[in-house]
């Protein structure tokens, strides 16, 4: 059988494999299909830099890339099982077992994975196990009569095919039939080396239509895995439910947005980013489909009285609205990660106020459904600024992607130390005693938004023609409140940019210098702001990790 053909079964057989994992992890849970469980313990074994990286490059795209890398090397080894199983039928098996060896331990690694989570592990490899030498044993047509071998006699083991065409001949043995219509030649001397000699396997033919119908046959039933999966992983049943929910009226509307808020210039962020828009981070790769009746927040840890609340009792009290800009401290300067929104809410403080968090707790340690931890300084949240358990993102229930049903919302912090989506479980500890999931990774376990400002008119790169040209842009420095903005071209002397209104500290201000009049050239353009405390950011640069990233956007332009 030539290689590829062995190849080529090895593949199908995989994708058999997790084709029938998938709806089975459907019925189970979404983390328990094998490859996005190896590929979210993969994310947690990163190294950090490696993550830094990934999320560079591939910004929302990383972990597409990563389940198409899990995938890749997935086939690579089934393919080498099929080419080992064409030598010794025993090898595909050790190999595609070696693998969901290693399936079940991410699978079952996984935070709250239960013993039914081996299932879909163990029901592909078996699926896999199965389906391999029944493509190998269909790629085999029995030999013309003519060219039978005689069997071997009594004694000769299976291995028969030690002799001059050796077993060890690593050249795969494929030939075409030696006369068209294959009628036997009796001038002919019977074939040295026979179509197929392949230890343990009978004298048959490589038989081309046989192997590529089966392989249609397995690809049939691993697209049919797929389709049956997507329907079973509860995606319906979430969505259904987020969609029936009918938001509740809040007690404390936000503050009324200034008219002067969006200057509403083509090309600037727009005060309010659209759901579709909002940036999104997380160490998720198959997002958490938390059904809310099946949500619980259970607050413990340092308090005098654990609290458990469903959705039900947190809709049942009154709901806060905030405008509140969220960032991620691997935001680059002028970075797309930083986005604003309308919130509603549970007031985070007053829950923790009826659990009673003991002097000492300085720490919030908030966990997601899917194990992800975060860090946040109690004192923060604790201060009377409109730190939430949003259920809503500007006047729509929360996006899944955005933390359904509940997430934490605090002004002032980067989302790693701050943002929890899905959040289930807050614990009160200390810093000295607990770290949260970017700690041990090279992050800063305290992490307040650095000031900062973002040129997004002209766009980098732009060629403009000469005269009268609009600059404008966003600054934020969440809860301080940004007071000034300055721009300069060409590093001449800093110019004050009109700022735009914003309804508290806690949003980013829009920002613009209409009279600039660009000469043809190149241009640089840079822009600092100042925060409400008189603090003008720094222009010295500083990378994302560990703490935010730090230094002047700069934009260069061709004007012509
Ligand atoms: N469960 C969970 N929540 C999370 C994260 C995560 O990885 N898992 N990432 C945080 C980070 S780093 C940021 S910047 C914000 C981003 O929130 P968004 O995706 O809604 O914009 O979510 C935070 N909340
Ligand atoms: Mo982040």
């Amino acid at each position: 059988m030539p290689s590829w053909a062995a190849a080529l079964a090895g593949l199908v057989a995989g994708a058999v494999a997790v084709g029938v994992s998938l709806p089975a992890a459907g019925v189970v849970k979404a983390s328990a299909f094998p490859p996005a469980a190896a590929g979210a313990a993969a994310v947690d074994l990163a190294p950090a830099w490696l993550k830094d990286w990934a999320i560079r490059t591939f910004g929302e795209h990383d972990k597409t890339v990563l389940l198409a890398g899990v995938l890749l090397v997935l086939a690579a080894a089934a393919a080498a099982a099929g080419l080992l199983a064409a030598r010794n039928p025993r090898y595909g098996p050790a190999v595609l077992g070696a693998f969901g060896a290693l399936g079940l331990l991410a699978v079952l690694t996984r935070p709250g994975a239960g013993p039914a989570d081996a299932l879909p592990t163990l029901l592909g490899v078996a699926a896999g196990v199965f389906t391999l030498p029944l493509l190998l044993r269909r790629a085999l047509a029995p030999a013309p009569a003519g060219r039978r071998r005689p069997s071997p006699g009594p004694g000769a083991g299976p291995r028969d095919a030690s002799g001059p065409a050796g077993g060890s001949d690593p050249r795969p043995a494929s030939h075409p039939d030696p006369l068209p219509g294959g009628g036997s030649d009796p001038q002919r001397p019977a074939p040295q080396t026979p179509a197929v000699m392949r230890a343990g396997e009978e004298l048959r033919a490589f038989d081309r239509r046989g192997l590529l119908t089966a392989a249609l046959g397995g690809a049939a039933v691993a697209g049919a895995g797929a389709v049956a999966g997507r329907l079973l992983t509860g995606r319906a049943e979430v969505d259904t439910a987020r969609a029936g929910l009918a938001l509740p009226r809040p007690a404390v509307p936000a503050r009324p947005v200034p008219a002067g808020s969006d200057l509403r210039i083509p090309g600037l962020s727009p005060f309010f980013t659209p759901n579709r828009d909002f940036y999104r981070v997380d160490t998720a790769l198959v997002v958490p489909r938390v059904d809310p009746a099946d949500w619980t927040l259970r607050i413990g840890g340092m308090v005098d009285r654990p609290v458990e609340l469903t959705f039900a009792d947190l809709l049942a009290r009154p709901l806060v609205e905030a405008d509140v800009t969220l960032c991620c401290v691997s935001n680059e300067v002028g970075g797309p990660y930083v986005g604003n929104a309308r919130w509603l809410g549970v007031r985070l403080a007053d829950v923790l106020r009826e659990a009673g968090v003991r002097a000492g707790a300085d720490m919030l340690l908030s966990s997601s459904a899917d194990g992800w931890t975060c860090g946040t300084p109690s004192d923060v949240v604790l201060d009377g600024r409109d730190a939430l358990l949003a259920v809503a993102m500007n006047g729509e229930t929360l996006p899944v992607d955005h933390g359904f049903p509940v997430r934490l919302v605090v002004p002032g912090l980067y989302g790693y130390v701050s943002a929890t989506k899905w959040v289930t479980e807050i614990k009160a500890t200390r810093f000295d005693r607990d770290e949260a999931y970017w700690t041990p990774r090279g992050w800063s376990a305290r992490g307040p938004v650095k000031t900062q400002s973002r040129i997004d008119l002209p766009k980098a790169g732009a060629e403009l023609p000469a005269g009268r040209t609009v600059i404008a842009g966003v600054a934020w420095a969440q809860h301080r409140g940004v007071d000034a903005v300055e721009v300069r071209v060409d590093g001449g002397p800093w110019r004050q940019a009109r700022l735009a209104e914003a309804p508290t500290a806690d949003t980013w201000r829009q920002w613009v210098l209409d009279d600039w009049d660009a000469t043809p050239g190149g241009h640089t353009i840079e822009v600092r702001a100042t925060d409400a405390t008189g603090r003008t950011q720094t222009a010295e640069r500083a990378p994302v990790a560990p703490d935010g990233a730090t230094g002047l956007h700069a934009v260069t332009v061709t004007v012509t």
